[in-house]
């Protein structure tokens, strides 16, 4: 009864009071903390919805009047028709007419994803069995980003979502994000920003976001890629400037590149002196 209740819930109160991330009985979209997530709920949510609901009460109606109408009790001998030009010309006409006024929207919605404006952060994602790792190129800062398990969750970190390393980025400001992979195939996936694209090996995808409002905004791998598919979590923490800048300073200390750096030079050095 609970969770009827609930379902109701979900279904007449629109999805405003969400926070970032998914919830038990969800059935809509997270609420939208970008323009393009925006633009994405409201194709879906005045075009879509309605469109399939007409649709599908239509088609109800003509199966229920069918089935009484031409029922064989009313009908003992069958008719013969087999051709309606009319009919058919509607029947292949509307359908068409449909797509093309769901194309209009569709189409931008699309392009205004796809045309990336100058950055003011860029990121680069990288997938790997199971975990991602980021690079924030023009800072010289690089990290990885691993789920945090069960036991060792803090009050408030969700589970299967909460991740070590948060990747950190400044509000209202436009993030370029590379994405790519370094085994198999993943997807950087974050609902609240409408943003999901596939990590290649071998091969750079980009996509932008520019987050409205701070938060910390969850989302998941979303290109099955193995045993632990879903123990790659992708964790954002959108901040105001100031902090933003904060965390620069400290993440260039924490991630610094130069360290990595002698850490594989001091790896490749062992691997000589092994190899002599
Ligand atoms: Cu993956």
């Amino acid at each position: 009864m609970q969770n009827l209740l609930y379902l109701f819930t979900i279904i007449l109160v629109p999805t405003a009071s969400w926070a970032e991330q998914p919830k038990d009985w969800q059935l809509g979209f997270q609420k939208a903390a970008s323009k393009g997530m925006e633009d994405i709920v409201w194709f879906h949510d005045y075009m879509l919805l309605p469109i399939i609901t007409a649709i599908t009460a239509f088609v109800l109606f003509l199966v229920i009047y069918a089935c009484i109408r031409f029922r064989a009790a009313k009908n003992p001998v069958a008719s013969q028709t087999s051709h309606n030009t009319f009919i058919e010309i509607i029947w292949t006409l509307v359908p068409c007419l449909i797509l093309i006024i769901m194309a209009v929207p569709s189409f931008k919605v699309l392009y205004e994803q796809d045309e990336i404006p100058p950055a003011d952060v860029t990121i680069k994602a990288i997938g790997y069995q199971w975990y991602w790792g980021y690079e924030y190129p023009d800072e010289n800062i690089i990290f990885e980003s691993y789920m945090i398990q069960d036991e060792d969750l803090q009050p408030g970190q969700p589970r299967l979502l909460a991740v070590d390393n948060e990747i950190v980025v400044p509000v209202n400001k436009v993030i370029k994000v590379l994405i790519t992979a370094n085994d198999v195939l993943h997807a950087w996936a974050l609902p609240s920003f409408g943003v999901k694209r596939d990590a290649v090996p071998g091969r750079i995808n980009e996509t932008w976001f520019k987050a409205d409002r701070t938060g910390t905004f969850y989302g998941q791998c979303s290109e099955l890629c193995g045993i632990k598919h879903a123990f790659m979590p992708i964790t954002v923490n959108v901040v105001t400037q100031e902090d933003y800048d904060k965390w620069l300073l400290e993440a260039k200390q924490k991630f610094a590149k130069d360290e990595l750096k002698s850490k594989i030079k001091i790896a490749k050095k062992n691997i000589k002196e092994n190899l002599k």
